[in-house]
């Protein structure tokens, strides 16, 4: 299957972490999103991670995976999304983990598959920023500085800003998207309706909807709707 990044709206974030069941993802794979992405920041295995994908491909959605860790590195997806924890304080979720999985398995990738995400960040009470000790409290100077490296000088396909559990200040997030040349801007965080989601999409070019599927699924469903505007 092909995919292609710079035409998707929308896409739901599901954890192989968390439980879902048959009925709700069979509604979630039929939504109307332009994918489903596998990820999330912690207890993400091979086996939670083949059990999730084995599920989602009886649907024709695009499945693209977040690689969070290298032992959950499944074969099988459309595409694998590289996150660069740009504002990272601990080089290993820059550059380190990246390096390593590229020692076991640098000579026999298909680079075609593999796009990079420049992660900014922004929620500290987030589990990824916890994790990567992310330098939260920046400026929109600072956190324009990061995309205009990811977008020109690392040639990233996507810049992401993360607000994993909050929404964000979609001001900046406007702000971000206007300085980028070729990449695009994903943003997600506390997508939990209609309304947040429309704000969200007009801001960013990619919308990432997450927790909402396990707390609302009516309320994820309907964040699809944004991808009309
Ligand atoms: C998480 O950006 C996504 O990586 C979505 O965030 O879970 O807050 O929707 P939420």
């Amino acid at each position: 299957m092909i995919v292609d990044i710079r035409k998707w709206k929308h896409v739901f974030k599901l954890d192989p972490d968390k439980d879902i069941s048959d009925e709700a993802l069979d509604r979630l794979c039929s939504s109307g999103t332009d994918a489903i992405m596998v990820g999330g920041s912690s207890g993400v295995t091979f086996d939670n991670t083949v059990d999730l994908l084995s599920r989602i491909r009886q649907y024709e959605v695009p499945c693209v995976l977040e690689i969070s860790n290298q032992e959950a590195i499944v074969p099988g997806f459309d595409l694998f999304l590289v996150p660069v924890a740009l504002n990272s304080r601990d080089a290993k979720w820059i550059v380190g983990q990246h390096q390593e999985a590229l020692k076991e398995y640098g000579a026999m990738l298909n680079w075609d598959e593999l796009v990079a995400e420049g992660y900014i960040i922004l929620n500290p009470e987030a589990t990824a920023a916890q994790v990567t000790s992310a330098q939260t409290e920046l400026d929109a100077k600072d956190v324009m500085a990061y995309a205009r490296m990811a977008d020109k000088l690392f040639h990233m396909p996507i810049v992401y800003l993360e607000y994993s559990g909050t929404f964000g200040d979609m001001a900046l997030v406007r702000r971000t998207r206007g300085v980028l040349e070729q990449a695009r801007l994903f943003y997600g965080g506390g997508i939990d309706s209609l309304e947040k989601a429309q704000q969200a999409a007009e801001a960013a070019d990619t919308i990432v909807v997450g927790n909402i599927v396990y707390m609302d699924l009516e309320q994820a469903l309907q964040t699809v709707h944004a991808k009309n505007g």
